[in-house]
This record gives structure tokens, sequence and C-alpha cells, in this order.
């Protein structure tokens, strides 16, 4: 497969063409090259213990027996506790990520910022009144101090339920408890995943799902959200901003730095320290017309929502970000970093700095970020980028493709663009779904993947859901995706989004696919559901909404977490590439339909990018039926015409 058949971005089919002429191998190949483990792709392999891995297929039709393994764990349960593993990482990954933001709040509230400040004082008083604080008489100061240590003890607690649950609709935190899932303490939800899935634990699939609920739940409405929420109050929340996305961002006369990974505690200080005059000098002194910061996942997705950095690109654009020859440092923390960065780096003359102790990689250059010292942390780095400016072997060779985006989508200012600064409200968002302007409301999140077309499903499922004038929510990668396709900007909503959508975009402003952020800001996309159900109209739960999720294209195991508290939260959620348990029948029939009986949304997969939108839209239609607001509504098929005549535009 040449790599115009990988990719639809064309800065990245420029960039493997470049890997091919320099020898470098990427994850496209790799992926082509290693056939992923049939058993294991689809759940069965079960490695938890020495007597095996027991690697189980489904009963043939000629098998008297079920086949097991050698505890005699069947198929269901292995697949339900690899599924459950997968949910626990993911929450994991999050909320550890959640911890060390509110441990540098908590830094902050004591005074000993270094450079962090509390941005915004309003969410602060919001979040105080969440954790049942008394906001009167008290300075913003004091109120961050008890603020910062509630957040932490989130983690610890043993009992009772997270605050932040409270949140969600009432008729949503009755089903949960009536369910028994709503969680206690972070960490205690995802100890208590890995003890179940201990050999002999936790046999009874349903009971191991329910458990991966609960879990779930710990991240979205806890350890995702506490991220989000503490790095509002001490980031800034972001309110839309104007940037540039694709490789072409890279810059041949300036010093690249690329920050990647996940925690905005190291990037928002990078951003900062570029203005430095004593940086800004030694750049100057060494040849460069100056610093330019550009960002590769989601570490990319939160600078870009509040500084307007631009995005170098997504996650399977990492290597080939550095194969331009022009990245002067590659800045790294945690999750989403191949380790193959190492060796494509040492390549050129990149450096790969990695900045957490909990991410080293072979090969790479350590400098540990300290976040009692944030500015000088940050400067070291940049120093040790700007010496290496004169080092570049070849010359650059950067795309040109830089594409436009509006982000900075907050639930937040969701509500102020609707609704206006002194009356923020979805109101107007609901009264267009109720009158069948807008059809509904997507979320469509998540990764790449080389198993398929880099970009493809993203884009191809997105322009399809505006078509059909569902309004579409997106973080994360594929955020990405449609920015680099030129659809998160307003004059996307006349040439992409049906009719309907399309006018109420114009009145508003903003473009037909919102970016609200990274993905431990899902959590922004729970918060803009709860709103909807709360402003009226539209039913009394989530799982009463014409809305839909979707991950067309996910790999990481974080990506199975927010699949599933989507799911718990009440939302029909189709996953493309693959699905983990289809070695087993009998929990993947519980998975996508009658989980729904118990937490009122659902589980699918479908890798067509075309059906999947079809999916979603059906299920939209549905909802409005059951809402009684199906006025007669055609459905617009994005078919091939319409899109030659799109391309011809
Ligand atoms: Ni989300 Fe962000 Fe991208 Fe996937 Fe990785 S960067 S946290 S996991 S690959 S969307």
């Amino acid at each position: 497969m040449g790599p115009e058949q990988k990719s639809i971005c064309p800065a990245t089919i420029e960039m493997l063409k470049k890997a091919g002429t320099d020898g470098i191998q990427t994850a496209f190949e790799r992926s082509g090259d290693l056939r992923p483990c049939p058993i294991g792709s689809q759940g069965t392999c079960c490695k938890i213990c020495a007597m095996g891995p027991c690697r189980i297929t489904a009963k043939k039709k000629d098998e008297q027996e079920e086949p097991l393994g050698v505890c005699g764990a069947n198929t269901s349960t292995i697949a339900a506790r690899n599924f459950l593993r997968m949910i626990a990482s993911g929450a994991a990954s999050h909320s550890d990520h959640g911890r060390v933001v509110a441990e540098v709040f908590n830094e902050v509230a004591q005074g000993h910022g270094n450079g962090y400040e509390i941005k915004d004082e309003k969410k602060l008083y919001q979040v105080a009144m969440d954790f049942g604080l008394d906001i009167e008489n008290k300075s913003a100061a004091e109120l961050a101090k008890e603020v910062g240590k509630l957040a932490l003890q989130e983690f610890g607690k043993q009992d009772g339920q997270l605050t932040f649950i409270q949140r969600a609709p009432e008729k949503r935190q009755a089903l949960w408890k009536d369910f028994g899932v709503i969680p206690r303490g972070v960490d205690r939800e995802i100890v208590e995943s890995l003890h179940r899935t201990h050999m002999g634990v936790d046999q009874d699939y349903k009971n191991i799902i329910k458990h991966g609920t609960r879990t779930s739940l710990a991240d979205g409405w806890g350890g995702s959200m506490i991220a989000t929420e503490l790095q509002d109050i001490m980031f800034g929340t972001p309110y839309p901003i104007l940037s540039k996305v694709n490789l072409g961002v890279i810059k041949s006369n300036m010093v690249n730095v690329i920050v990647h990974g996940h925690e905005p505690v190291l990037s928002e200080m990078i951003v900062q320290a570029c203005q430095d005059p004593e940086i800004k000098a030694l750049a100057e002194e060494k040849g460069a017309d100056g610093i330019n910061v550009a960002g590769i996942c989601c570490t990319a997705n939160e600078i870009l929502m509040r500084h307007g950095i631009p995005l170098a690109g997504n996650f399977l654009q990492q290597e080939l970000a550095i194969i331009t020859g022009a990245v002067d440092a590659m800045v790294v923390d945690v999750q989403c970093i191949m380790q193959s960065l190492s060796s494509v780096a040492a390549c050129y003359h990149t450096k790969l700095i990695t900045t957490s102790p909990r991410a080293k990689i072979a090969g790479a250059q350590h400098m540990e970020f300290i976040e009692h010292e944030p500015l000088e942390s940050a400067k070291a780095i940049l120093k040790e980028a700007i010496e290496n400016f004169p080092n570049r072997k070849v010359k650059p060779h950067i795309p040109k493709d830089e594409v436009d985006l509006v982000a900075g989508f907050s639930h937040e200012t969701v509500n102020y663009l609707l609704g206006g600064l002194f009356r923020a409200s979805y109101k107007p968002l609901n009264d267009n779904i109720i009158n069948g302007r807008i059809r509904g409301v997507a979320g469509v999140v998540g990764c790449n993947n080389p198993r398929v077309v880099h970009d493809n499903a993203h884009v191809t499922l997105v322009k399809e859901l505006i078509a059909n004038d569902v309004l579409v929510l997106q973080t994360g990668c594929s955020a990405m995706a449609t920015a680099k396709a030129g659809l998160l900007v307003p004059e996307a909503a006349a040439k992409f989004a049906g009719p309907g959508l399309a006018e109420v975009c114009e009145t508003v402003g903003i473009p037909p696919v919102i970016h609200m952020g990274s993905c431990v800001d899902n959590s922004r996309i729970l918060m803009a559901a709860t709103a909807l159900v709360k402003e009226g109209g539209l039913g009394e739960d989530i799982s009463d909404l014409p809305v839909a999720g979707a991950a067309p294209e996910w790999m990481s195991e974080k990506a199975v977490a927010i699949g599933h508290y989507f799911v718990s939260s009440g939302v029909y959620t189709v996953f493309g590439v693959s699905w983990p348990t289809l070695g087993s029948e009998e929990l993947t029939n519980y998975l996508f339909d009658s989980i729904g009986k118990d937490l009122g949304g659902k589980w699918a997969y479908e890798p067509d990018p075309e059906k999947m939108a079809q999916m979603m839209i059906n299920h939209i239609d549905e909802k409005r039926k059951a809402l009684g607001i199906d006025k007669a509504r055609e459905r617009v098929l994005y078919d091939m015409d319409m899109r030659r005549e799109l391309e011809t535009q």
C-alpha cells in the first residue's frame, strides 16, 4: 500500500513519502508488517495467570463442550475481564493526570504557585459550591485552599460518592443509585478493577461490566472532570480562539518546539517562558527568527484552547513532525507517545526530551519538570531546543498545509454564545432541536489508528452528520482530523451543513463542528448534555436526548473508558476499527443491547463511517420520536454526487 492509501491528510502523505526516501520506518509501516492476534483482538486471550495464557475461541458448531481456560473461565468472563482492565487503565490515565493538576492547584492555593495562578475566579466559586462550601465572605484565596484539599481527597475517598456525580440530571443519579454503580473514590474503583480481574475473583460477566460502569463513571464524572475544572480555574476557561492546524505550522526559520502528550501544567509554562526576554535573545543569537511552539495530541489541544497555539498534528503525525527535519526539540510528558520517536529523532537532529518521572524513554534526554520551579524548568527545556537550532543536519522539508480553525468552546462559552452573557442559557439550542432545525447532537472523539485510513473515518462521519443537521461536538485527535479538513470554521456551515444546522450556525456565528478540547475535556460534553436536559423540553435524562457518541478511529484504553462512561451516562456510543469483545457473543450482545435496560445507553460497533453515521442518525430519530418532536424530516443522503459537487465548489 502506498502513502496515498494510508491517509487522507495531504501533509501526512507527503511526509510518508519523505520517510520512504529517508529510510525511516513509521507506525504506518509497522502496522502493515504486524498482523493483530485474532484471538487477542477479540478479547478472549487470558494471560492473567501462569496456567495460561489461554487463547480461547468461540464454540464451533461440531464442538460439544464450551471452550474453557485451564481454570474453567469461559469466553464471556475472559473478555469481560479484559474489557474491565481497559476501562481501569484508561480511567487511571485520565485520573492520574487529574491528580497532578490537583497537586499543582494545591501549591497555588498555598501561595506557592511560582508562575501558576488562579485565573478564573468565577469557576472557582462554582466548583466551591459543588463541593458544598459556604462561599459567603470568603476570598478566592481562602476558597482555593478548601477546594484544592477536597479535590485531592476525591481520589482517595473510601465511601460515600464522588462530588461531581451530583452534577448529573437527577433521574440519571437515581438510576445509578438503584443499579448500585455510584463511584466512591477514584482510586478505590480502579484498584477494585484490578482485584476483581485477578485469577479466581469476579466470574460473572455482567457483574464485571457493572464494576466497569462504576470505574468509568469515576473517570468521566471524577478524575477527568476534576482535571478539566481545575485546569480551567488555573489556566483560564477557554473562549473561542482562531488558530491553525497541520504540519505546515512548523516554520523553517524558527526554533521549533513541539509539545506532545497530555498534561498542560508543563506546556502552559513553555508558552509563558517563550515570552522571556532572555529566551528570545538566545534564539536570536543562534540565528533563529524566534521560537515557534506547536503541539501534538492532547497537550496540543490544551494550549490551543487557551492560547491559540497551533496544532502540528494528531496521534499518527508525531513521527512525521520529526521527519520534517525542522523540529529542534520534541518535549513529551505522558500518554500516547510512541517509543519509536527516540529512533526517529536519532536520524535527524531533533532532541527528544522526556519530562515526567512516570514516562522515560530509552535514548531520550530526561529533563524532569519540577512543579515547584515551573518557569525555570520550562526555560531550561527551551534553552536546550534553542542550542540545538544550529545543529540541523538537513534542509528542512515542511509540508505547506496549514488550515484555519476556531477552537475554545467550553461548556460555559457555548452557553454564553447561544444565550448571551447576561442570559447565558442552552435554551436557543434546545429550541432549535425541538423545532427540528438541529436534528440532534453527536460527540465524535478519540484517536487515530493505523489499522484504518488515517483521518478518513473521522472526516467522513462528521461530514455525514452535519449534512444531516446533526451538530457535532469534538475533542482529542478527532477534532484535529476534521479541523485539517476545514470543518472547524464558521464558513464550513454554509459549505457542508444541512440547511437547518447551517441557519443556526450562521445566526450564532459558530462552526457546525465544535472543538471542546482534549480527551479529559470529554467531561465538558457530559456537562453540555446535562445542560440540555436541565434546560427542559428534551426529556428528563441524558438517555432521553437525541444524541449519540462515536470514536471511529480509536486505539487507546482511554477511549474505552470514555466510551463506557458515555454509555453509562445514557449515550448510544459507536466505535470503529475493531471491537474487543467479539470473541464472546454473550458479552457482546449484552454490551450492544441489553445493557441499555440497565443504563439507558448502549454500545455499537461499525467500522464503515457512512454506516456509522446512519446508525447514529437512526438513533437520534428514534429519540426524537419518543420525545414527540419527530416532525417530518427527510433524511439527506450525503451521496457521491453531492460529494463531487462540494469538491468542485
Ligand atoms: Ni485521547 Fe489524547 Fe489522541 Fe487518542 Fe491519545 S492524544 S487523550 S487517547 S490518540 S485521542
